[in-house]
């Protein structure tokens, strides 16, 4: 409140306030001066950096402007706020998408092109921030622009990461990891040195008494570092709401602990602590699907819990309510189980530090989080080992045995008769060491839980959360089906097909409200629609040649059928099955008549994706590809019917290139691994068709879009349990033309057969876990489907037009309404129209 200006001086103030720009030569205006002055460059050394920032900045400015009005409007109707706790926001460029939010875009692309840019050049000067893995990661950057398109109070916590996921090169077919340090321009973030946040690591815990005879347990001693707020600015489109996204970035403690050693002459120590500090902020983990339990993940998820709830409970406590009121104020959000220190921290807080006792504290808490489960896969279950908790964080360890203790009580009452529930839900595993298990202490200090898609969701509640279910009934699981946001997934990376879709729904209507796309199938027969459906198709077909051209260096046909598979490299996602099935194609092509290769579709079949570093296996698949690759494009009896492609370092920015481009995309993991996927969405919303199998979303989007419209194949995930047992004990019989395609690759055809002897024995020795082989003929025959169906394209446009109209559903808009609604019990808050 001090720091407020006085109420007289105010109408001074407002004299003042900057006007935002609105007509071309208004913006270059502020392009120009920023150049100029913030950037200290003048027109004779203005490259396109130079432009882009220019250009940053003045969109940024007119976002600042919205995004105080915001907060401020935010803090003075005190409405219950989301906070959406995330360790990777996968954010992708924002220029374009500030642009199009603030819909002044035509604006720009007019003065920029009077100063001689084009605007496609300067959108692509923008560093990705990658601050993610993959589809976790991404989702938290769909939700945040759902829920400041949608008005809802909400903010997202982060690390600021000062190396996203690495830039991915491939040598000589191999996979190359480069640092991605993408802090050197960002206008994007606003460092609030101001707003900064003490986290204790290490230590000891003594116990006392208080003078009224109560034990206090005081958390003493270990070391300091010190989190500072980076904020980042989320706009909403067609809406002045700007949301904020804060990232915590990690320094040494200034005061008294440097200085001391500094002072004693350790000076070199002194600067060895704060490189250590700043390590924890440092680089994103680039694992998707895999926790490997080390010491310095663990810090970072205590240090931006402890920061994050830190900031929430000091804003909470600024408006003076009551504590019982802080679950109806406050709802966290936790994007899977990376933040669920932030539960027995939020308890912690509470008793140690503001006094309440431990059931009213615990009521608090477990009202306040709900738990978003994205993954069944037993290596992705984040355990803790108990000694290195112990070490990092002692008061924790303690609280958490009482929460088991507490929790392990009340199980035994209400089941007494069952002896081993107690040891099956117990949040400490009794192995050597003890594990502490964070899905279960997730569920247990949440009061939702839910996956997301509908398979997922039931997946949960009969194998990981079994016994939860039992003890908690049914309602407390529950499902929201991921989505995406057609802001960016649509209007962004297909501007021609939303123009399209515009000018015959009336108006862009569609962008905030997606079900308004089932207007679109009145059009599916209209010739001029459909011509133009298909042209914009082609168009974006070309686009993606000309960048393989560039970058690769290959020519691709763009009227050959696109099948595209860019996700991460991982076993269960089968990227093997793909270049299995297009040797298999190899092969084929190879036997054919020049008849036969006359009726064959010419294929380009296109990988893209990330290889965890430390990932033997998926790095073999990427080296396979690219030998694959090697050989059948110089092959002269191939020529255009098939081409195979390895896209370098995928990414958002890329994503938005290709997911238009593409004529069948792949989504084809072993049923019942796969918890959601949301590229599938992202293929099918810009007139692309899938071949997928029954898994995760793909489930939803058959219902939606009809199965006539989809190219499933592959066992059903009731059945893969049984398909695992019988290759381990049972007589198991390789796939014959699965045989073949491995004696080709064992006879060396695409070089070293040693090389991919793993990934071949895999299969044939070690149990095939993936069910690649009981797949293959199933996902063989499919692409047999879609050469077929790909010859007649009067019928694949319809399915293609008919698919679009149905996809609706899949706008993370309707997620964030369904998470507001069942879990985090808010309203959205409508900007006033006035000042
Ligand atoms: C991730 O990207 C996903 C799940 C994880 O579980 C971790 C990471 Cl980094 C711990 C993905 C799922 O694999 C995918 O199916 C889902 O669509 C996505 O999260 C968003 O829910």
């Amino acid at each position: 409140v001090e720091a407020s200006i006085p109420e007289p001086q105010r109408a001074a103030w407002k004299k003042f306030t900057p006007k935002p720009f609105e007509t071309a030569e208004e913006f270059n205006a502020e392009a120009v001066r920023h150049i100029e002055t913030t950037l200290a460059r003048s027109m004779y050394n203005c490259d396109e950096g130079a432009a882009y920032a220019g250009t940053a900045l003045a969109f940024r400015d007119r976002l600042v402007l919205d995004w105080n009005k915001t907060q401020q409007a935010q803090t003075f109707t005190d409405q219950k706020r989301v906070y959406y706790l995330s360790l990777e926001f996968l954010m992708g460029r924002a220029l374009d998408n500030a642009m199009l939010n603030i819909g002044k875009k035509d604006v720009a692309v007019k003065g920029l092109s009077d100063l001689g840019f084009r605007m496609e050049d300067i959108i692509s000067q923008e560093h990705d921030a990658a601050l993610g893995n993959g589809g976790l990661g991404r989702l938290a950057a769909c939700f945040l622009d759902s829920m400041a398109s949608l008005n809802y109070p909400a903010w997202g916590y982060g690390l600021r990461y000062r190396y996203g996921i690495f830039k991915q090169e491939i040598i000589d077919g191999y996979q190359v990891e480069v640092p991605d340090y993408w802090l050197d321009f960002n206008p994007w973030e606003f460092a609030r040195h101001d707003i900064t946040v003490d986290v204790q690591f290490y230590g000891h815990v003594s116990k006392y008494q208080d003078d009224d005879g109560k034990n206090v347990s005081v958390w003493e001693g270990g070391e300091i570092v010190q989190a500072c707020a980076y904020d980042v600015p989320i706009a909403g489109y067609g809406t002045s709401t700007v949301n904020n996204l804060r990232l915590w970035g990690s320094k040494a403690a200034s005061g008294e602990f440097d200085f001391q050693k500094f002072n004693s002459g350790e000076y070199e120590s002194s600067v060895a602590d704060q490189q250590r500090a700043e390590t924890i902020s440092a680089v994103l983990y680039p694992n998707d699907n895999l926790e490997r339990g080390k010491e310095l993940r663990l810090k970072q998820q205590y240090f931006w819990c402890a920061a994050s709830l830190f900031d929430i409970v000091r804003r909470f406590k600024k408006t003076q309510r009551p504590w019982k009121d802080f679950p109806n104020q406050v709802a966290i959000q936790l994007n899977d189980t990376h933040p669920t220190m932030a539960i027995p921290e939020l308890q912690r807080i509470l008793i140690d530090q503001e006094g309440l006792d431990w059931d009213e504290a615990w009521s608090i808490v477990s009202k306040t989080f709900g738990y978003t489960n994205h993954t069944v896969l037993p290596e992705a279950l984040e355990k803790w080992s108990v000694p290195l908790f112990q070490h990092l964080l002692p008061r924790h360890l303690q609280i958490i045995y009482d929460i088991n203790l507490n929790f392990l009580q009340f199980v035994e009452r209400n089941f007494p008769k069952e002896r081993d529930i107690l040891n099956r839900v117990s949040i400490i595993e009794e192995s050597n060491p003890k594990m502490v298990r964070m899905a279960y202490l997730a569920v247990i200090g949440s009061h939702k839980v839910n996956g997301v898609a509908e398979l997922h969701s039931d997946l949960i509640k009969t194998t990981i959360f079994k016994d939860f279910v039992k003890i908690y009934g049914p309602d407390k699981f529950t499902n929201v089906t991921n989505g995406i946001t057609p802001r960016r997934w649509l209007h962004q990376a297909n501007p021609r097909l939303s123009e399209l879709i515009a000018s015959k729904l009336g108006g862009y209507d569609f962008l905030k409200d997606l079900t308004l796309l089932h207007k679109l199938e009145a059009y599916v027969d209209d010739k001029d629609f459909r011509k133009e459906f298909q042209e914009i198709k082609y168009a974006n077909k070309v686009r993606l040649a000309k960048y393989i051209k560039d970058t690769l260096g290959v020519s691709v046909n763009p009227s050959a059928l696109f099948d595209v598979q860019v996700k991460r490299i991982h076993e269960y996602k089968r990227q093997q099955l793909n270049i299995f099935g297009v040797i298999h194609r190899y092969l084929a092509i190879k036997a054919m008549s020049p008849e036969e290769k006359k009726k064959l579709a010419p294929r380009v079949s296109i990988f893209g994706g990330k290889a965890a570093p430390g990932y033997w296996m998926a790095k073999t698949v990427i080296h396979l590809v690219n030998q694959v690759g090697k050989v059948v494009n110089n092959d002269k009896d191939v020529g255009d019917l098939l081409k195979v492609i390895y896209l370098e370092d995928y990414n958002v920015s890329k994503a938005e290139i290709i997911c238009p481009a593409s004529d069948i995309s792949e989504h084809i993991s072993t049923a019942g691994t796969e918890a959601s996927g949301t590229s599938n969405m992202k293929f099918v919303i810009n007139g692309g068709l899938i071949i997928g199998t029954c898994d995760g979303a793909n489930i939803e989007i058959t219902r939606e879009i009809g199965e006539n419209n989809i190219f499933l194949f592959g066992n059903l995930a009731e059945d893969v349990e049984e398909l695992r047992h019988s290759h381990m004990y049972g007589t198991y019989t390789l796939d014959p033309s699965l045989a073949a395609v491995f004696d080709s690759i064992q006879s060396g055809t695409f070089g070293d057969a040693g090389s991919f002897s793993a990934l071949v024995n895999g299969i044939v020795d070690h149990g095939d876990y993936y069910l690649v082989s009981d797949d293959f003929a199933s996902y063989c025959k499919t692409q047999e489907l879609i050469d077929e169906a790909y010859r007649n394209q009067d019928e694949w446009l319809t399915k293609a037009i008919t698919s679009v109209a149905r996809m609706g559903f899949f706008s993370s808009d309707r997620c964030i309404d369904e998470y507001a609604e069942m879990i985090w019990n808010t309203e959205p808050l409508v900007p006033s129209k006035d000042e």
